[in-house]
Parts: C-alpha cells; structure tokens; sequence
C-alpha cells in the first residue's frame, strides 16, 4: 500500500491530509523562516492511532515530524527543507504528526495535586481545567491558546513562571510516549517520588522530538493565587534590571516572574498592537514583576520597590491595568513578527552577567549588520534572553552565529528555552562538548536507530539512514 493510502487507513481520509492548501499552515513555522514540504499531515486522536502512524511510515522508511500547536521558533516542528534522504539517495518522504487531536483531559486528582492530559491540550486548556478545581498549572507562557502540553514537554518549555516553578521536565510526574518502532513506554501513577530506573520522561523533556512521539503526561499543579500585582519599573540597563529582580526575589517569596524589555521594543509594540506608552518619558530598559498570593501582595512589593533605585515605577492591582503591562511584554513577538521575518536568537546568560551581555550583543550585531535592527526581551530573573533582530536576510546566519558565539563566550548556553531545532545544529558540538554530544547520539541510536523520527533535528541529518 502506498504511504498515504495507508495513513489513510488509520486515521481515515479527513485527518490525513495531502491537499497542498490545508497542508500550508503545517509546513511553515511561526517564524516564517522554516518551512519543508510533506506528504502528508496525519491528525491521530489515540496512541493506538500514534503506533499505527509510525510503523506505517517505519514500513517505507518516512521520516516523521511531530507537531503540537506548532508554536515553535527554529524549525523542529516543521518538515525539513532539504528532505532527508534514504540509503539510496532518493528523498525521505516526510509526513507531520500533528498531536492536538489527542485531547484527553482527565478529572483533577485533587489529593495529589496532578492532572493528566493528552498532548494535544492547550496550555490555557490544562490551565482553566486545573483552576476549576483551585489549582493552577506551573508553567506559563504567551503562546498558551495553541501551544500544547507534548510539544512543550518535547520543548522543555520554560515561559515567564519559571523563577517560582521551573521548567517544564519540573512539572513531569508522569510520561506515555511512542518509540520508533511503535512501542508505547507509559509510566502514569502520578508518584512524586520514583526512583525505579532511568526517568524517560526526564529524558524526553527537551528532547525534541528525536526520541520518542509523547502521547500523554501526568503533571504536578501549584496552587491557584488569587491576588496578583504587577509592576513595571523604568531603569538604566539590564544589569540594573537583573540585580532589581534579585533584590525582589530574596525579599518576596510571592514573586512569580521577572521580565525585561528595551525601548526600541515597546515602541514597536505600541506602534503595532496599541496601547498608551506606560511612562510620560522613555527609558531604556523596562522590568516587569508580577507577584502573586493567597493574600494582596501589593504593600509588600511597593515597599520593596520605594526601597530600590529606578528612574520610575508604575504598580496595576487591577485585572486591566496588569494586562496592560503584560501586554507590552507578551506581545512583542507578534510585534517583531509583524515587522519582517526575525532571526529569533534564544541564549541563557549567567544572571550577573546579563548587563554586560546585553552590551555586547548590541556592538556584535551592529558590527555583524550594521542596518539591523535588535530587541533584546526575555526572562531576567532565569538569564534568559530572547535577541531579536530585523534586517538580514532570513537565510543569512552571520548575525545569529555572531550572538551564539557570545553567549557562550560569557559563560552561557546557545539554547535557553526554545531548543536546537534545526536553527542551531551547527551550535551544538561548540555548547556541550565533544563527549556530551556522542553520549546524545548514543541514546539516539539506540531508541531510533533508522533516524524515523525528526531527523535533522538536534543534529545534523546522517546521510543514508532510515
Ligand atoms: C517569549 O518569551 C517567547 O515571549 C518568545 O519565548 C520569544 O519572541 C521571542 O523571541
Ligand atoms: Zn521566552
């Protein structure tokens, strides 16, 4: 049977689709930068269904790329451009799994404080079920309406929480996945505590896609907060901001993120999603706290912050006043998105030295580019920086290799949230070393070792597999 007559079969005609239209959406990134053609785009709405999937394009040799919300920023979620090639050299036809089918979401466990979910909830779907029953989800994150809980364990998604909660493999008690050859590991007892063997979700977080499809997770929930305040402080630099958001941290035990901005990038925001500017005159670095509690934070935070040198501050208790200023952060990707195709550069930074890299990664890129235009935004209290910059072409990497080259430099990683993808291959041997990069490969191996599933992520495709 042919490839697409066989996906057929599993998930019938309407949730495989060849259509070049409907495929669209699916083959190109969020960015507008990664795009790759498919065969097909095959919507299961079952592991059985997963399985299926994957020993029909095992069967053929096809690659697959699994796909959640499709939310991602260097390309590991769409087909490659240049198609992987077989052990004869012909194309690997590449077919998009795309999970948000499999949309299960089962009752709270009240006790434990865990929920599980299929991979294809949304964030803000697993968030409105979880504070139904007053808890609430530990992650959290501008995409939420479409990112889905497999791609951001396949992510290890971090978002604007992660200084109160961590990282997405932190909110992990649980994990059903898919293998290559159709194999279903699953581990859902909702243990906090379970030290029998290796921790394959662990593993699986972060990993891309490369190892294994994820079907469904059993997560850990937080406490709901009901009070919140945010406050917006106007300063001199990121250094200033980091060292602020420090001071905060080690006063207020409620704080739940630290966010930076720069002036270039509120005035993009203003210009394209609206908004009165938040400050009668411009500064050139925002940061934005929000603290949150059973009780009103807010006494407890304005005294902090009269305690602590800015050039001006602003604090919203109110539902609209703090999604006034979280908005001026949360949109900026669509801002930057509006204003051309960006290179997306994602680094972490030791925190006490973020002042410093903010620096320098502006003279890098205006010696790289000196038309392009940068806006620097990210997660401070977590020395995560998201370096945007207009202008190059988007096939033109001197400037990302120019940020890259600095983050490690000063002490940092190439990838902090977003992940390798296939943006960043070529980083990875230069970020983690000869022996980390060989032990990844190992494992790689030994749990796909036809390169099935998302080849030419994390590495550089291996010519003649599958
Ligand atoms: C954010 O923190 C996301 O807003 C996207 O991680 C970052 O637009 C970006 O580069
Ligand atoms: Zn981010």
């Amino acid at each position: 049977m042919r490839l697409v007559d066989s996906l057929r079969a599993v998930v019938g005609p309407s949730r495989a689709l060849t259509d070049p239209d409907l495929r669209a959406t699916y083959e190109t990134d969020w960015t507008g930068r990664f795009h790759g053609v498919a065969a097909a785009v095959v919507r299961p709405s079952t592991v059985e269904e997963v399985v299926a999937v994957l020993l029909a394009c095992g069967e053929v040799g096809a690659a697959v790329v699994p796909q959640g919300g499709n939310t991602g920023l260097v390309g590991g979620s769409v087909p490659r451009a240049a198609a992987p090639s077989s052990a004869r050299g012909s194309p690997r036809p590449q077919v998009i799994l795309s999970t948000p089918g499999i949309r299960d979401l089962e009752a709270v466990d009240e006790v434990a404080g865990e929920v599980t979910v299929g991979a294809g909830v949304t964030l803000s779907a697993l968030q409105r079920h979880a504070r139904h029953s007053g808890w609430d989800f530990g992650v959290d994150m501008g995409s939420r309406d479409s990112a889905t809980v497999g791609g951001m364990v396949a992510t290890n998604a971090g978002g604007v929480n992660v200084l109160r909660y961590g990282v997405m493999r932190q909110q992990l008690v649980g994990i059903e996945a898919v293998l290559a050859d159709g194999t279903i590991i699953r581990r859902l007892p909702g243990l906090v505590k379970d030290n029998t063997g290796y921790a394959l979700g662990s593993l699986l977080a972060g990993s891309e896609g490369t190892l294994a499809v994820v079907t469904r997770a059993r997560l850990r929930l937080v406490p709901h907060l009901p009070h919140r305040t945010v406050a917006l402080i106007a300063l001199d630099d990121a250094g200033q901001a980091a060292e602020f958001a420090a001071h905060v941290r080690r006063r207020l035990s409620t704080i739940t993120a630290a966010e930076l901005f720069d002036h270039d990038g509120m005035q993009l925001v203003l210009r394209h999603a609206g908004g009165e500017p938040p400050f009668r005159a411009s500064h050139p670095r925002y940061l934005l706290i929000e603290c949150g509690a059973a009780a009103d934070p807010t006494d407890e935070l304005v005294e902090v912050i009269a305690g602590l040198p800015s050039r001006d501050a602003i604090v919203a208790t109110d539902e609209g006043g703090r999604h006034r200023l979280w908005k001026l952060r949360e949109s900026h990707t669509e801002s930057v998105n509006a204003a051309g195709v960006p290179h997306k550069v994602d680094v972490a930074v030791p925190v006490g030295r973020i002042g410093e890299f903010d620096l320098a990664v502006r003279d890098v890129i205006r010696r790289a580019d000196p038309d392009a235009r940068t806006f620097v935004y990210g997660h401070v209290g977590d020395g995560n920086l998201h370096v945007n910059v207009l202008g190059p072409d988007p096939d033109d990497e001197t400037v990302d290799d120019a940020v890259l080259e600095l983050a490690i430099r000063s002490g940092g990683a190439v990838s902090a949230e977003h992940g390798i993808g296939v943006a960043k291959v070529r980083w990875l041997v230069a970020d983690r070393g000869e022996p980390d990069v060989a032990a990844m490969r190992a494992i790689k191996r030994a749990l796909d070792p036809r390169d099935l599933l998302n080849p030419g992520v994390l590495f550089a495709i291996s010519p003649g597999r599958g």
